[in-house]
């Protein structure tokens, strides 16, 4: 398998959690400006040029939820990201979607917007932005009460998607004193080797991030 990432993106190291927690083999195609040759590749397989992006074999994976969906089914390892029962699956999924929709997405908003010229900026997206995330940390804080992980006792999928959603969304607005059970899910999955890794294998990049990265985590 090949996969067309950068380090430092939240969405590629959703995927790369996922790969490490299973040890499962695949080759590292870098997205830079550095690497146009990886960069042509992606764009011929997928237009919008998008990362993260999976191939195995002829098949090529858009999305990184389906990727892992991909690993699950076709690489399957110790660590399952869907559950079998169908339920808890939907229980997982429906975490994921709220990952991606209500953390990652206010959180690419405004870092996306720090990097629009000043006369292009949308400050009220941007506050809109900073409300969701707002709410979004409060129902987190109250929906993971009593849980270890995202979805219950096992690191799923869901825990793939909160680990660098809550890691940039943190730096960006940082989760309020008061809300300890999103604060300490957060420092949780900090400590998973397999996260760990990621957040250092990025850490050369730090200095890219627009807003500028705390000195911490
Ligand atoms: N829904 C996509 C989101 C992918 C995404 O937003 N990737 C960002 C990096 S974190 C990207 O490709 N940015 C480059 C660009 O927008 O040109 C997924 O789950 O894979």
């Amino acid at each position: 398998m090949k996969l067309y990432a950068h380090p430092f993106s939240s969405y590629c190291q959703k995927v790369l959690i996922a790969l490490y927690e299973n040890a499962t083999p695949f080759e590292f195609r870098m997205v830079a400006s550095e690497n146009p040759a990886a960069g042509a590749e992606l764009e011929a397989l997928w237009p919008l040029k998008r990362f993260p992006v999976l191939t195995d074999g002829s098949r090529t994976v858009l999305e990184s939820s389906i990727i892992i969906e991909h690993l699950q089914t076709f690489h399957p390892g110790p660590v399952r990201f869907i559950p079998d029962e169908p339920a808890e699956a939907l229980e997982v999924r429906m975490m994921d979607r709220f990952f991606d929709n209500y953390i990652q997405t206010p959180m690419q908003k405004i870092v996306g917007d720090s990097l629009r010229p000043a006369d292009r900026r949308d400050p009220h997206g941007v506050a809109e932005a900073r409300s969701m995330l707002d709410l979004a940390y409060r129902w987190l804080d109250e929906r993971i009460a009593g849980r270890q992980w995202a979805a219950g006792e096992n690191f799923t999928l869901a825990d793939c998607a909160a680990a660098p959603a809550l890691f940039y969304a943190d730096w960006v607005q940082p989760i309020p004193e008061g809300l300890e059970r999103a604060r300490a899910y957060r420092q949780r999955l900090l400590a998973r080797p397999s996260f760990a890794r990621a957040v250092d294998e990025a850490r050369p990049y730090r200095p890219l991030f627009p807003l500028g990265a705390p000195d911490r985590d």
